[in-house]
């Protein structure tokens, strides 16, 4: 049995009682969390079957931190009791505390507590958890629990937490194309025979922008009914979870790593081909048009992300989707995924304090309800309740551009990216709301703020032909209010965002409005402000 540590590992804590009584117990218990249900997991990698024993506990602290989403809660319980039966199947004993477990202590170091004391084990050996919160509370576990904890790196992300601060290290600005690249020659991917970028560039994001046209077809989705432990977990939600925000039903999310991978490949042959031409649009009767609709499956484990990346390539070197569509999707995944992973580790805890524009306006309500009269943002945030989920350019040119022009305070915002969406963990939420949709890092992670009148959401969706606002009129009752608010938030912030050269034109340009001009629309956004 491999009793060394793993790399990256760490131990602490008291050694065992020497009156440990060995045969009976197992050799080391191990603790596997609802997002790390990878068979490859660091802490499951040496484990023996009759020597070790796994852990896993469904816990209210873990439930509750935000109020997630209903599917979300149903979509990690369903999927970690199928991963424990997969473990029980390969000979592991795992000892499983449902929520409604009669014994149920709470909390995971509860839960673990109550488990060491029971089975008393030589160690106990975690994997690091995704979330800095939990991560700190693990590095005092040792302590508070008298027995040595190991604590394992995550290696299932393709730069570990180290090796991105070594390559951000004396940079004094991070992008992430040229990170990308450096990745994308790190593991050989996309690269020509010389070792350059396929077809000659990097980044084919400018092919990527393209509107729907009318009637194209977008392939309609498989959907399989919930088995039964699924449907014990729907029950369980809904009568736990009630308060929660979203609906549970109908829930679509696949639970198993089967389901996860049957899910791939139905996006691989249908969506991928057209992924990349209309990345950026929106349709109000297409929520889902040709996303993957994977990230929920990648942050929890049931899909490798270098397995996703590899199988994308096979599909343009096959022949079977274009150059733009396999890179733009690639770089969703070798790129931001692992840039905003490698960003939250280095800036955290402070990035989740920051607060560059001092944005203080509180959440509105209909980002609970979607009851807004703004038709782009009932859109959006409707697919997100009914769905747990609204594909990037929803997030972040339409509700994230909202909160960002509207000045919504970015604690508020962050916490209700973190409870919404049924992929939201806070290594990847914060950088993407904080740095990309808010710019409350100062431009720690994007270049510019991603602000956008109402003009952008009239090119890349229909979301405006149904909305009672116009986006060609920016004053007067009628006029989209993304239009004045934008002009406002240019004006609002000019001392810090002037000087940024991807702003010089937009400065430019509200530097010729006439004085009256200006007035009109910072009275305009000051109007919408007041009511919202
Ligand atoms: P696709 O568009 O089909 O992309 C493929 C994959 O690339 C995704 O499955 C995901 O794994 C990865 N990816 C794409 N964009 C990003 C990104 N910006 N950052 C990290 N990974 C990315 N993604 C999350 O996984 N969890 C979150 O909590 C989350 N919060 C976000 C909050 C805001 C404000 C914004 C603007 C974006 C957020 N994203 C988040 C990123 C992105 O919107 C989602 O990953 C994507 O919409 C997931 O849908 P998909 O699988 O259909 O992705
Ligand atoms: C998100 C979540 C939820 C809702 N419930 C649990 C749980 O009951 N037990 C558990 O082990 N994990 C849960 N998770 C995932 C954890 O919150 C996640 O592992 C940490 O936030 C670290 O990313
Ligand atoms: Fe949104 Fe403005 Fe278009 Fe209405 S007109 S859908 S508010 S962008």
């Amino acid at each position: 049995m491999g009793q060394g540590l793993g790399s990256g590992a760490l131990l602490f804590g008291g050694l065992p009682a020497a009156a440990r009584r060995r045969g009976m117990n197992p050799a080391s218990l191990r603790l596997v969390l609802g997002d790390q249900l990878s068979p490859s997991l660091a802490s499951l990698r040496d484990a023996v079957p009759e020597q070790d024993a796994i852990l896993m506990a469904e816990v209210m602290s873990e439930a509750t931190y935000v109020p997630h989403h209903q599917q979300k809660i149903a979509l990690i319980f369903a999927a970690m009791r199928h991963f424990a039966d997969e473990l029980r199947a390969r000979g592991f004993t795992v000892h499983y505390t449902t929520l409604d477990a009669p014994d149920n202590a709470g909390s995971l170091l509860a839960e673990v507590g109550r488990h060491i004391a029971a089975l008393e084990p030589a160690r106990l050996i975690l994997t690091e958890p995704a979330e800095w919160r939990l991560d700190h509370e693990m590095r005092g576990w040792g302590e508070a629990l008298g027995i040595p904890v190991e604590l394992r790196a995550d290696d299932r992300f393709l730069c570990s937490r180290a090796s991105f601060a070594a390559w951000a290290d004396g940079k004094r600005q991070l992008r992430m194309e040229f990170f990308y690249r450096a990745m994308r020659k790190r593991h050989h991917v996309l690269l020509d025979t010389e070792g350059g970028p396929e077809g000659g560039q990097w980044n084919y994001d400018s092919e990527n922008r393209k509107a729907l046209p009318p009637g194209l077809a977008v392939p309609q989705r498989p959907q399989s009914a919930p088995d039964q432990i699924t449907a014990e977990v729907l029950q369980l939600v809904r009568q736990r979870f009630a308060a929660h925000p979203g609906a549970l039903e109908p829930f679509a999310w696949a639970v198993t790593r089967a389901g996860a991978e049957a899910a791939l490949a139905w996006f691989l042959r249908h969506a991928l081909p057209r992924f990349g031409d209309y990345q950026d649009a929106m349709a109000e009767t297409e929520p889902l048009l040709f996303h993957a609709v994977l990230s929920p499956y990648i942050n929890i484990g049931l899909l490798d992300p270098m397995a996703v990346i590899r199988a994308a390539e096979a599909e343009y070197r096959a022949g079977r989707v274009p150059l733009n569509a396999a890179e733009g999707f690639i770089r969703q995944i070798l790129g931001w995924r692992e840039y905003v992973h490698g960003i939250y580790w280095l800036e955290m805890p402070a990035y989740g304090a920051s607060n560059f524009l001092a944005a203080d306006h509180p959440l509105p309500e209909f980002f609970w309800t979607a009851e807004t009269d703004l038709n782009c943002l009932r859109q959006a945030i409707g697919n997100t309740l009914r769905q747990a989920y609204a594909h990037h350019i929803q997030r972040l040119m339409v509700i994230g551009n909202f909160a960002l022009l509207a000045g919504l305070a970015p604690q508020a915002v962050q916490a209700w990216y973190l409870a919404i969406y049924a992929d939201a963990f806070e290594w990847v939420e914060l950088p993407n709301t904080h740095g990309m949709a808010l710019f409350a890092d100062g431009g720690r992670m994007a270049s510019k703020p991603y602000a956008a009148s109402g003009k952008y959401i009239q090119r890349q969706s229909d979301y405006c032909r149904r909305c009672r606002y116009d986006p060609n009129q920016v004053t007067g009752p009628a006029a989209c209010p993304f239009n004045a608010l934008y002009w406002d938030f240019l004006a609002r912030h000019q001392n810090k965002l002037a000087a940024n050269p991807r702003l010089t034109m937009p400065y430019r340009t509200w530097a010729r409005f006439s004085p009256e001009r200006q007035e009109a629309l910072r009275e305009q956004a000051a109007a919408f402000l007041k009511r919202l």
